[in-house]
């Protein structure tokens, strides 16, 4: 580990030469939440048991063995991706998995009781919990609408789902003292344009107003949008525009960026300081999508580097929620965890490690010549070395040395499913 030490220290030193003070920047890593998606563990399953399969245009692909179960092999399997991820972290949990002991619960009947486990193992485990409404893999999503629906039953079975979710997810808030984001998606769309593209939406705005204007303490809704999904091709009722107008027209919501949610050509990255000069604030669903919203695992790209550049340089981090948001069963799905939440927490710490104030004093007098020259230089400065000696000061594995620790516990733990 000395090895580590010492090229931290030449790290620092050639930092330093340019302006950045990197304990901060590594505390200010340590300190921002990373809200670990449990969908991962399971392929977005759920413990609801009624063979359903993944709906809402969803779609986990893969056959890796050692998926979890239930609830308790979730959880041995989320505490154990905890310990190889530096920082501080939430749990990000679906209604779907809830815990019933066996009975059948239905969306419209979920209570806090059913996740009472999970709040004892994020107060075991010290984290917070951000939630989730499940409004796919449901016979009542099956025809492709919930709070959008023209029928007025199924509105109003997920309308009650919504005012249940957040009372859960108040019930987190209360257990672990810390406020849960109640992130909001819905899958409502269709496979051709409509001809009344407007009805659907007018519905969508009803619910979510009558959902949300029921008080909630602790709790920080937050809307999510989407251009596409499989059976959804053509219009989505919650789109970009409608969930943006939306949380702007309350002021009391987050907006939620998915980057996998976007036209490919199109930068989430571009869109953050508009959106944040109105908004509240911003929830990140971090995912990578390859060709459509295909939930890779998160990778260390450009883009993931684009967007924390600009929140570090907007002096943003207080505003923004960051998550996970991927499900991969090609791989080993503990591997899946860890390798995308180490590339987020690894492009917070390379955005962290800018002189941003030397950039826009540069930039302010005009000098794009430098400008270039130094976001350029910063590309290939000895980051790695603060990555790795971040980790090692967390307690966590150095390099590829977690990957170790993950190949024994799939042969512990994983193979014997
Ligand atoms: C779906 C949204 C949503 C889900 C999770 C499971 O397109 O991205 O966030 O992936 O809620
Ligand atoms: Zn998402």
């Amino acid at each position: 580990m000395y090895q580590v030490e010492k090229a931290y220290e030449a790290a620092r030193e050639l930092y330093g030469g340019l302006g950045v003070d990197v304990e901060a920047a590594v505390a200010a890593c340590d300190a921002l939440p990373l809200s670990i998606h449990c969908w991962q563990g399971d392929d977005c399953t759920g413990f609801e048991n009624t063979g359903g399969t993944l709906g809402g245009g969803l779609a986990a692909t893969g056959d890796y063995p050692g998926r979890a179960r239930n609830a308790q092999e979730l959880r041995d399997d989320l505490t154990f991706a905890f310990g190889l991820i530096p920082g501080a972290k939430k749990l990000n949990l679906h209604a779907m998995y809830l815990e019933s002991g066996g009975a059948p619960v239905d969306r419209d009947a979920i209570e806090p009781r059913h996740f009472s486990a999970w709040a004892d193992w994020a107060k075991e485990m010290r984290v917070g919990i951000d939630f989730n409404g499940t409004f796919f893999s449901h016979p009542k999503s099956a025809a492709g609408w919930t709070l959008a629906s023209a029928d007025d039953g199924v509105r109003a079975f997920w309308v009650e789902h919504l005012k249940r979710v957040r009372k859960i997810a108040a019930y987190f808030a209360q257990e672990t003292g810390q406020p849960c984001v109640n992130n909001i998606w819905v899958p409502d769309g269709c496979k051709e344009v409509p001809i009344d593209t407007a009805a659907p939406r007018a519905r969508l705005r009803a619910s979510l107003d009558e959902a949300l204007n029921i008080p909630q303490e602790g709790v920080i809704d937050a809307v999510e949008s989407k251009l596409f999904g499989i059976g959804s091709e053509s219009y989505v009722a919650g789109s970009h525009e409608f969930y943006l107008a939306y949380a702007l027209s309350r002021g009391d919501l987050l907006v939620t960026f998915d980057t996998g949610h976007f036209h490919p050509t199109e930068l989430v990255s571009a869109k953050l300081s508009a959106v944040l000069e109105f908004a509240k604030g911003l929830l990140l669903h971090v995912s990578r999508p390859v060709r459509w919203d295909s939930d890779h695992v998160v990778a260390f790209d450009d883009e993931l580097i684009r967007v924390m550049n600009d929140l570090v340089r907007m002096d943003a981090l207080g505003r923004v929620r960051l998550a996970l948001d991927y499900f991969d069963a090609s791989i080993n799905r503990v591997a899946a965890w860890v390798i995308g939440a180490r590339n987020t927490k690894k492009a917070l710490l390379m955005a962290l490690l800018q002189p941003v104030g030397k950039l826009k004093a540069i930039e302010a007098a005009g000098d794009t010549t430098a400008r270039l020259a130094m976001t350029e230089e910063l590309r290939t400065m000895p980051f790695g070395a603060v990555w790795d000696y971040y980790c090692l000061q967390s307690g966590m594995p150095v390099g590829l040395d977690w990957l170790d620790q993950v190949r024994e516990y799939e042969r512990g733990v994983l193979a014997a499913r």
